[in-house]
């Protein structure tokens, strides 16, 4: 893991994380008006909390090659850069996706009908992973209540579930139970429909690579980094709380909700606070991951310490 974490030298750390800025910024520009969510952009949030302690520092983009390089997609190996070496095998076309359950209208649609039907936007997120690391990733996608509406979700579709692709010759690794696969993540149906759950297919102005996801993820900026599952190839609109990987794997570690929470350890270890890949300080966890403005209102009334 420590190759990996990128150590500044003094007085060098501005310049090698200008250069992947600047040139996603300029990537940008060839994205014309899809620019929507401006608001989203983590360089504008700074002044919204006045934090005041040393580890308050303005958000900057993960460099590129941390973001493709420090994985977790358990499909392909557990440590994390088993993922971009083995995921080549991952063939992200043809893909299709599977829409069902509770719908009036269940179908399939390929991958080239999700990018003609749902135009891309740029929406800059912090990740933060369950372990207590996080990045800062450019996605290009659109928001995942778009499509779901498409297949128009019935007055019984009360959450959805997202299941990720188990193929053991794309994915040999699966042929060992390390987890339950497929891998599944779920969400409730509000927390679908909010405009800031995106279903990403492209990060850094470019396709999505195999270890990122390739070729349609679940991005759930305000969750734990495990809600968002990787190669979607089925979408079930379902009446009760669906099956969760994660969560039924170690209940007591990984809750249904899984909403960054400072406030609530995991039983191994604190999450007040969290490395970001490329700095040495630790920084402050925040509520919601920061985006409690916009996704708080979805949890009013609810024990966040026993709904986890
Ligand atoms: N199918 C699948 N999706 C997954 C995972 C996985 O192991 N398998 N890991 C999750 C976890 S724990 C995290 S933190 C994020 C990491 O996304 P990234 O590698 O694109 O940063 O993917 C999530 N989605
Ligand atoms: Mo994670």
């Amino acid at each position: 893991m420590a190759p990996l974490i990128r150590i500044p030298r003094p007085g060098a750390a501005k310049e090698s994380e200008a250069t992947p800025r600047a040139l996603y910024l300029r990537r940008r520009d060839f994205l014309g008006g899809a620019l929507a969510g401006a608001a989203l952009l983590v360089g504008c949030d700074g002044g919204a909390e006045s934090r005041t302690d040393e580890a308050a520092r303005p958000d900057e983009v993960t460099p590129r090659k941390d973001a493709t390089s420090y994985n977790n997609f358990y499909e392909f190996g557990t440590n994390k850069t088993d993922p971009a070496e083995n995921a080549h095998t991952l063939r992200p076309r043809p893909w299709t996706v599977a829409v069902e359950g509770e719908c009036a209208k269940p179908g399939t649609l390929g991958i080239e009908d999700v990018l003609a039907a749902f135009p891309r936007q740029e929406r800059v997120y912090r990740l933060r992973c369950v372990e207590a690391w996080s990045m800062v990733i450019p996605w290009l996608g659109f928001p995942l209540g778009d499509l779901l509406k498409r297949f128009e979700p019935t007055s019984k579709a009360k959450y959805v579930q997202l299941e990720t692709l188990w193929d053991t010759e794309q994915m040999p690794l699966t042929r060992k139970p390390t987890l339950d696969w497929p891998y599944r993540e779920g969400l409730r149906i509000d927390e679908a429909m909010h405009p800031l759950a995106i279903l990403a297919t492209g990060m850094y102005g470019e396709e999505l690579p195999n270890q990122n996801g390739a070729p349609l993820r679940l991005v759930v900026p305000w969750k734990y980094g495990f809600k968002s599952g990787k190669s979607i190839v089925k979408i079930r609109f379902t009446e009760q709380q669906p099956y969760t990987t994660w969560n039924a794997s170690a209940p007591d570690e990984y809750g249904f909700y899984a909403n960054v929470n400072p406030d609530v350890d995991h039983p191994r270890w604190s999450q007040r606070r969290e490395r970001r890949i490329g700095e040495l300080a630790k920084r402050p966890t925040l509520p919601f991951n920061g985006y409690g403005d916009e996704v708080a209102s979805l949890y009013a009334g609810m024990d966040l310490a026993k709904l986890f």
